[in-house]
């Protein structure tokens, strides 16, 4: 078995419930194990700032499932709860990201792992150290913890209220 870490964004419609959705999709997984779940959060949009703000999670995870396949498995569960289309490069209804596969390196053309870029982004790295912090970054070689405190430009990353995290 694996320990991995998965990161989930919506910007799109019924954001938390397209985040929810995804999260029942993952626990009926026959072969995902979900372990811990972050708080939910609301995020200033990074990357292409022309969009809605988003709602992220973190999630750890086990799993039989090599890195490829795991990717697969998350793949189909975006194509559920993608159903419309959207404009190309446009916001999403949900994007499921593998952050960190044990501390294996993975550079594939479909797949690199750790994420190439969750060290310089808040929205991961703050719901990532909530349930991991201690975690150490297979290539910086630093926690979690401390990337979030190093980050140079943090964008914001608000803790969604009470309901949606009851
Ligand atoms: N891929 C490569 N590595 C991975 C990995 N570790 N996990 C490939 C998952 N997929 C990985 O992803 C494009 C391709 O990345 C996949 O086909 C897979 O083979 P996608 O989900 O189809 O497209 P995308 O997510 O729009 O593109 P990209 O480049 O992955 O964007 P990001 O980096 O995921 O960023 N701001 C806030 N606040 N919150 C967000 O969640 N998300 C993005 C998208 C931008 N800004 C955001 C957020
Ligand atoms: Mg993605």
């Amino acid at each position: 078995m694996a320990t991995a870490f998965i990161g989930l964004g919506s910007n799109l419609g019924d954001r938390l419930g397209y985040v929810r959705q995804a999260l029942e999709y993952l626990e009926a997984s026959s072969t995902i194990r979900v372990r811990e779940v972050s708080s939910f959060y609301e995020a200033e949009p990074v990357e292409y700032p022309d969009q809605g703000w988003f709602v992220n999670a973190v999630v750890r995870v086990e799993t039989p499932l090599d890195p490829l396949d795991l990717l697969n498995e998350l793949q189909s569960i975006e194509k559920r709860l993608q159903r419309q289309r959207t404009i190309r490069w446009g916001p999403r209804t949900i994007d499921l990201d593998i952050l960190l596969y044990d501390d294996d390196l993975v550079a594939e053309a479909r797949l690199q792992i750790p994420h190439i870029r969750m060290h310089d982004r808040a929205f991961v790295l703050v719901p990532l150290s909530e349930i991991a912090p201690e975690i150490i970054h297979p290539i910086l070689n630093q926690t979690i913890r401390d990337l979030l405190e190093e980050l140079p430009r943090r964008t914001q990353v608000n803790l969604l209220d009470d309901q949606a995290n009851a």
